[in-house]
């Protein structure tokens, strides 16, 4: 059943693509509740039309056998049983209530919030984690952007993003956007680049991914080592005077003690250290100077391996040093409807009590949350919401997250499928698919115009599902803070306009504090009520729009929004409401960037000292972590064609790559016996696993590789389930990671390998 009255299978429903953080426009035919036909929207607002091969499959996604259908609870003798939804919301909130009166409320933990595709689920769970006291939290963005976030929020205290679509220069570290994106259209503007002798791409990877290819400069990192490649190019930039000293002197701050931190960096050797030539790296250092722009892309090939914080600084530092901030086609900051990062608190959060971890924007290090629950500290974690993720399988050492969940008192997890973290929780919450709902993402990033989509719910949810802020709603409700609270007049408010309800709302919110401190809840059973069939679950971001308006209010205005305060609020909350195609919500103008600053001194700082000494420490630093032992470096979770994290979990989505092949140069295969198809056991300090070799030239000789999302039990036939490919974090342990951020060293775990059949 199609959402709206119109259910014709001619009908193209407009929606988006869920797979990546890219969130294509998608335009789809529907046939009852399958998803017969797509493609992209060219009406789009920042796809304009273009898809990659994944979101054409995205019927798997919303059609499948692992669906849930209704909430079931794990009893003694370890089974399920299906509860209906009255009881299961009743009895975990009551569950709650019990362990915030034993232990308090900050020792429950809540995990995820949001994937790919769905951020309005999480904005919903600030309401539950405030009825319960939770303040234990975190996501995957901790194991992956927080040492980013940390070396952005001291440098400018806003979240940076490149220009890709108009650099001269695009420079990609550790990224391989042409399977992974991260930005619009990216195989259309990586082949611009490529194709316009007047602008460069430089690709940092050790492989020759599909980007690499395109690369007027492929520099050939040996794996971990790009602090040393950098740390060179930075010292060469400096050293050949190839500095933007004039734009310094106005715009950074450090600039002085950055020079002589890399003033002592042995060029040579470290270049050597990293396995690229001098001379090539004087080539793109001239280059990266004589360009009017450049624009880096950092990603997990440096966010998941050794020195990942320091790597994020020194790539920042070559930035600034030649001045590619705020103008066109390189770093900017960017507005944000509801931003992911707190930057302003970078480097000022006390650390996590039980594991002593660095808390970053709030958020306990991904590869630490299980320990929270193992110790025996007195201040452990013991009880656990998971919502929207998957973190047994997504998170370091599959096993001891297993572990740390049955440890806890109780867990509950809030999915559309069956995952290898709901086999483990005690309560599993039914959610409606992306396709079932509204939803958004907060992912936009561009500038100096930013956009933002939200979309409509195509289909009714699945009979017995929930959408996450119903399930929120109940379970604040349950929780009795909104005892107090009459609904009724801010409903009857809302019936009659936004101007009318925006003016209840606020007189509401002053006299009864509840009101905003459960506002998401409020404005869904209020606002949202009043709201498109397929839409209720958006009322949420007419707050993020009052918000937004305090902020950019002539930028709004620029984009075409009119009125002042809360009714400029109110025409944008519209404007977002009544678009399928994504709208332009801030017009800036390029200089605007350096108001985003929030450094005390409003320039770029360039002096962070924990890097500094890092960057000093280098000399004594390894350049290689493999032993005899286990001799090759294992990337464990490539990107590739046919991977997207666990969001499709049914195998023969893909085309090709079915088993997930171990990537293998040639040579090594060869001292090893090893034949395209041949099985071999991948060991590793966590863990071992059997693997299908493939022979590719494209990696380098000591260098494997295993794809990401890989290794998920599906049933096909809704029976047995089977395991397809290696989930890769059966093989990587907890205590890899960076020494700062926690971030794990997934791309980089010491393996070894042998060959057990053909
Ligand atoms: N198809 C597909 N797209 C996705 C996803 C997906 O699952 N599938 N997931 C999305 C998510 S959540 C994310 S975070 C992004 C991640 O996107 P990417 O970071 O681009 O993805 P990866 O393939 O994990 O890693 C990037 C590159 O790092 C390289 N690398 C490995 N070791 C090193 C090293 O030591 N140094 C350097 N410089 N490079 C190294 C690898 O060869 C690889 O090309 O992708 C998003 N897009
Ligand atoms: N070894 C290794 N591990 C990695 C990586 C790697 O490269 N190597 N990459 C890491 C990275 S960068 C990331 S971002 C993480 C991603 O890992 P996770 O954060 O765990 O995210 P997903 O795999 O996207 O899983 C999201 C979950 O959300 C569910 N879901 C989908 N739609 C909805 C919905 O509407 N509502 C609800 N409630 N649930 C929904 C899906 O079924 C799935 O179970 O994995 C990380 N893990
Ligand atoms: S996977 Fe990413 S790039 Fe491909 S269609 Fe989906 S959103 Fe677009
Ligand atoms: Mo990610």
């Amino acid at each position: 059943m199609p959402m709206d009255e119109n259910n014709s299978t001619k009908t193209w429903h407009k929606t988006a693509c869920v797979l990546c953080s890219a969130n294509c426009g998608l335009e789809v035919r529907l046939t009852d509740r399958e998803i017969t036909r797509v493609r992209g929207n060219k009406s789009h607002v920042a796809s304009a039309g273009y898809t990659c091969e994944k979101g054409l499959r995205i019927n798997h996604y919303q059609n499948n056998t692992s669906r849930l259908t209704s909430p079931v609870k794990r009893i003694n003798d370890g089974s399920y049983i299906e509860v209906d939804w009255d009881t299961a919301i009743e009895e975990i909130s009551q569950s709650l209530k019990e362990i915030s009166t034993k232990y308090g409320g900050d020792k429950i933990f809540y995990y995820g919030g949001g994937g790919q595709g769905n951020h309005l689920g999480g904005a919903h769970s600030t309401a539950t984690r405030r009825a319960y006291g939770i303040t234990r939290k975190s996501n995957a963005l901790a194991q992956e952007k927080t040492g980013e976030a940390w070396v952005e929020g001291q440098m400018f205290g806003t979240h940076t993003h490149g220009g890709f679509h108009d650099a001269e220069v695009a420079i990609f570290l550790g990224k391989n956007p042409w399977h992974s994106h991260g930005f619009d259209q990216a195989r259309r503007v990586l082949k611009e680049i490529a194709n316009d002798d007047s602008r460069s791409l430089i690709v940092i990877d050790p492989r020759r991914t599909e980007t690499a290819d395109l690369a007027d400069y492929w520099l050939q990192v040996k794996p971990g080592t790009d602090a040393f490649l950098l740390a060179a190019l930075g010292a060469l930039l400096i050293q050949d005077d190839l500095i933007d000293t004039e734009w310094l002197a106005k715009n950074a701050s450090g600039v002085e003690e950055t020079k002589t931190a890399f003033s002592t960096v042995p060029i040579k050797e470290y270049a050597e250290r990293s396995g690229v030539a001098t001379e090539q790296l004087r080539d793109v250092a001239n280059r990266i100077a004589r360009a009017k722009s450049v624009s880096t892309y950092e990603d997990l090939g440096i966010e998941m391996g050794p020195h990942s914080t320091l790597v994020s600084y020194l790539h920042r530092v070559i930035s600034i040093m030649t001045g590619n901030y705020g103008k066109p086609g390189a770093l900017g900051p960017h507005t944000s409807i509801a931003p992911l990062f707190n930057y302003a608190s970078a480097g000022r959060e006390p650390n996590d009590p039980v594991t002593g971890g660095k808390i970053i924007s709030g958020l306990v290090p991904c590869n630490e949350i299980a320990d929270g629950f193992l110790s025996d500290h007195p201040d452990r974690s013991r009880a656990m919401i998971i919502e929207s993720g998957n973190p047994v399988h997504s998170l370091a050492e599959s096993n001891k997250f297993r572990e740390a969940m049955r440890k806890a008192e109780l867990t509950v997890v809030i999915d559309v499928v069956h995952t290898e973290t709901t086999e483990q929780a005690d309560w599993i919450l039914p959610a409606s698919s992306q396709y079932e709902k509204a939803e958004a993402t907060f992912f936009g990033a561009n500038f100096p115009e930013n956009t933002f989509h939200l979309r409509s719910g195509i289909l009714e949810p699945l009979e017995g599902t929930l959408t996450e802020p119903e399930i929120h709603s109940r379970l604040v409700q349950a929780s009795g803070v909104l005892d107090e609270v009459d609904l009724g007049p801010l409903r009857d408010a809302a019936e009659q306009g936004l101007d009318t309800f925006s003016e209840a709302f606020m007189t509401a919110a002053i006299e009864n504090p509840a009101i905003s401190a459960y506002g998401a809840v409020v404005l869904y059973e209020t606002l949202g009520k009043s709201l498109p069939k397929g839409k209720e679950g958006a009322a949420v971001l007419w707050f993020s729009c009052q918000m937004a308006v305090q902020k950019y209010p002539q930028q709004i205005r620029d984009a075409g929004y009119e009125g002042e305060g809360t009714q400029l609020g109110n025409a944008l909350f519209e404007g977002i409401i009544n678009s399928d195609d994504g709208v332009i919500f801030t017009r800036h103008k390029q200089e605007d960037a350096f108001d985003f600053l929030t450094t005390p001194d409003q320039k770029v700082n360039l002096l962070i000292p924990e890097m500094h000494e890092q960057l000093n420490q280098l000399r004594s630093a390894p350049v290689k972590y493999t032993s005899e032992e286990y001799p090759f470096v294992l990337s464990a979770g490539e990107r590739r064609g046919f991977s997207a994290n666990t969001i499709v979990r049914n195998p023969e989505w893909r085309k090709n790559d079915k088993q997930g092949a171990l990537r293998i140069h040639p040579d090594d295969a060869q001292s090893l016996g090893i034949s395209d198809g041949s099985r071999v056991r991948v060991t590793t300090e966590g863990g071992t696993a059997v693997a299908v070799a493939e022979i590719n030239e494209t990696v380098p000789s000591g260098y494997v590789s295993l794809p990401n999302g890989y290794g998920l039990s599906y049933s096909p036939a809704g029976g047995d389930a089977e395991v397809v490919g290696v989930a890769p974090n059966q093989l990587t342990t907890t205590n890899w990671k960076d020494s700062i951020a926690g971030t794990p060293w997934h791309k980089h775990v010491p393996a070894k390998l042998e060959i057990i059949g053909t």
